[in-house]
């Protein structure tokens, strides 16, 4: 009934199975693999399941849903335990801030395209792309470290004592960030709830390793 179009290392995608897995909800994987002969997201068939050419699509019978935050969301409203958010506005409006922090704020600097467009349009070496990438990811991560550090709200995850959306967003953007080199021991706060959500079986089996389209050594 689920099926996710999914890369291993698409963080936008981890974010989702995540929270498929939190709903204990079962799921076919269907890989698009976002590299190899210039990037299966761009085929003419990719383009008719998300016009976008971006990953995750999560297809619930004949819907097709895009956009991994409203996917969530989705999930939450069709599947409401446990729940994905907590259960006041003010808490809500918390933890949608810190999900919207990483994936709209930090994440959409860092994707693979744009990278792209930087390397085939202004021709800019591996050196600064990468720097570039640490630059939007250190600052924000460093935003998020500050907004949960010695926040009442913040407890074993997030927000509270039950993993959440902004979990769902934070644990693959600190899997980027050790991808491409950020020195993640400055943020203690953040470290800390990685630590206690990968504990989780339900992180432990979204893991970009663990993925049925994942290379053997990765
Ligand atoms: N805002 C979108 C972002 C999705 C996104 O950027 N996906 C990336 C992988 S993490 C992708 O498909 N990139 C392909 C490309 O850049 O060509 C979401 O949250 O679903």
């Amino acid at each position: 009934m689920l099926q996710l179009y999914s890369y291993w290392r698409s963080s936008a995608s981890y974010r989702v199975r995540i929270g498929l897995n939190l709903k204990g909800l079962a799921y076919e994987i269907i890989p698009v693999h976002l590299v190899r002969e210039g990037g299966a997201q761009h085929s003419a068939q990719f383009r008719q399941i998300n016009p976008q050419q971006l990953v995750p699509v999560l297809q619930h019978g004949h819907r097709k849903l895009r956009q991994s935050l409203a996917i969530l969301e989705y999930l939450d409203e069709v599947w409401p335990e446990p729940a994905l958010l907590p259960s006041t506005s003010r808490d809500r409006q918390r933890a949608r801030a810190l999900a919207h922090l990483i994936a709209c704020d930090i994440h959409p600097l860092n994707n693979l395209r744009v990278l792209q467009y930087l390397e085939q349009e202004w021709n800019v070496p591996q050196p600064e792309r990468d720097e570039w990438v640490r630059h939007w990811m250190t600052e924000g991560l460093a935003a998020a470290e500050a907004m949960l550090a010695n926040h009442p709200s913040t407890d074993t995850y997030c927000e509270g004592t039950l993993p959440g959306l902004a979990d769902c967003c934070l644990i693959p953007q600190l899997y980027n960030a050790r991808r491409f080199g950020v020195d993640v021991t400055a943020y203690p706060t953040l470290q800390r709830i990685e630590e206690a959500c990968l504990a989780l079986p339900e992180f432990d089996a979204a893991r970009p390793e663990r993925q049925p389209d994942a290379p053997a050594k990765a």
